[in-house]
């Protein structure tokens, strides 16, 4: 496991926001944010490729980290710092071999057997979701907060709790035991997006850690 801290706010550079991939990037910096996700589902590779090298930059800049969303080997070529894998991407283990020990590999899950498979398989982190009902996807059903504490209980690895999070939401789900909460809607719809991000870490923050 990477023993890199993970930052409480973990933005998602998503193709829903307005603007191009590296403003949105550089608004969750000015934010505060130090931990990414590069996500472009519809986007052709060469595009997933080009955001990625250019938003690596700016995070390795910021003191940031950057994972790309479903594509290992973009991850690898642009020099980002691991990946996120669905459970239909490919195995953990492939994107291990492919990237080495020392790349952080996160990987969505939807239910406590999927989370403890992917502590197993030598995942850095786990994703967790959707928390609540609504958010990008419109989910109806939602895992809430017991299956969180669930999860905390049946887990040591990181927690990113997704889906449906709301800055008012942030204290209730990293006292459920979640490391960090990864917000998209509630980030990219707003006008002073630096702010959103200050006013969700500061949320985070006085939150003490979850303690085994
Ligand atoms: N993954 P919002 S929910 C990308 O449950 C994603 O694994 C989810 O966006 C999961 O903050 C989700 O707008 C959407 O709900 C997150």
């Amino acid at each position: 496991m990477n023993p890199a801290p993970l930052a409480p706010f973990y933005g998602i550079v998503d193709s829903a926001a307005r603007q191009p991939s590296a403003d949105l990037a550089r608004l969750l910096l000015e934010g505060g944010a130090r931990a990414m996700q590069l996500r472009l589902k519809q986007a052709p590779a060469r595009a997933q490729f080009e955001a990625a090298l250019a938003i690596a930059e700016l995070c390795h800049r910021a003191g940031a980290m950057l994972i790309v969303n479903d594509r290992p080997d973009i991850a690898l070529l642009a020099g980002a710092d691991g990946v996120h894998l669905g459970q239909d991407d490919l195995p953990l283990r492939a994107a291990r071999r492919l990237l080495g020990s020392r790349a952080i590999i996160g990987i969505s899950t939807h239910s406590l057997e999927q989370a403890v498979k992917a502590e197993r398989g030598g995942a850095d982190y786990i994703g967790f979701g959707p928390m609540y009902p609504g958010g990008l996807k419109q989910t109806i059903t939602a895992q809430g907060l017991e299956k969180l504490r669930a999860l905390r209980a049946a887990v040591k690895l990181p927690i990113v709790a997704i889906g449906g999070i709301r800055e008012a939401n942030v204290r209730e789900v990293l006292n459920a035991g979640a490391d960090a909460v990864a917000i998209i809607s509630d980030v990219i719809h707003v006008q002073d997006i630096p702010s959103k991000v200050r006013a969700i870490i500061a949320a985070a923050s006085g939150v003490p850690e979850w303690d085994p």
